[in-house]
């Protein structure tokens, strides 16, 4: 019963762990030290050109917000510069979006003239962010009473286990 219980506990940290590594994506803050401003105009998209975004990053926008917004908008709105439906609009000067979804992002700002002049952002978020699950270190067989090898979810349950 006692070893059940460890088990149980052991399985039930490994998937905490798991989830939790799962969850804490990479936080970009758009136009790194510029922010979120009227640049030239493609200058977002090499910003985002050289970054890769995944389910669970964070864009951190920073901006005067006497002078800006963030409005999210779809494709349409993106090319055309048209914030008149919006998904979603910020105005802190300090907004984070999750990415929730493996679907593109669009952002501009919602100050006439602002987006037209290069202040817009299309997010291409890749696809299937496999949970990177490092391979457990060599393990000495002889530990294992019965020796040979065991499935990965096994040892690494094992692994988890041991460490209690
Ligand atoms: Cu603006």
């Amino acid at each position: 019963m006692a070893s059940l219980l460890r088990k149980t506990m052991g399985l039930s940290l490994f998937l905490v762990l798991v989830s939790l590594k799962l969850s804490f994506g990479a936080v970009y803050e758009v136009g790194d030290d510029k922010g979120w401003t009227v640049n030239d105009k493609s200058y977002y998209t090499g910003w985002a050109k050289s970054k890769k975004f995944h389910v669970g990053d964070v864009l951190l926008f920073r901006y005067d917000k006497q002078i800006h917004n963030v409005v999210q908008v779809d494709k349409k709105g993106y090319h055309k510069c048209n914030a008149a439906k919006p998904i979603a609009g910020f105005n802190t000067g300090h907004d984070s979006v999750t990415i929730r979804s493996d679907e593109h992002l669009y952002f501009i700002c919602g100050t006439p003239g602002h987006c037209e002049a290069g202040q817009k952002l299309r997010i291409k978020v890749s696809r299937s962010k496999v949970p990177v699950v490092e391979p457990p270190p060599p393990i000495n067989q002889a530990s294992f009473a019965r020796g040979g090898s065991c499935p990965l979810l096994l040892c690494i349950v094992i692994l988890v286990i041991g460490l209690f």
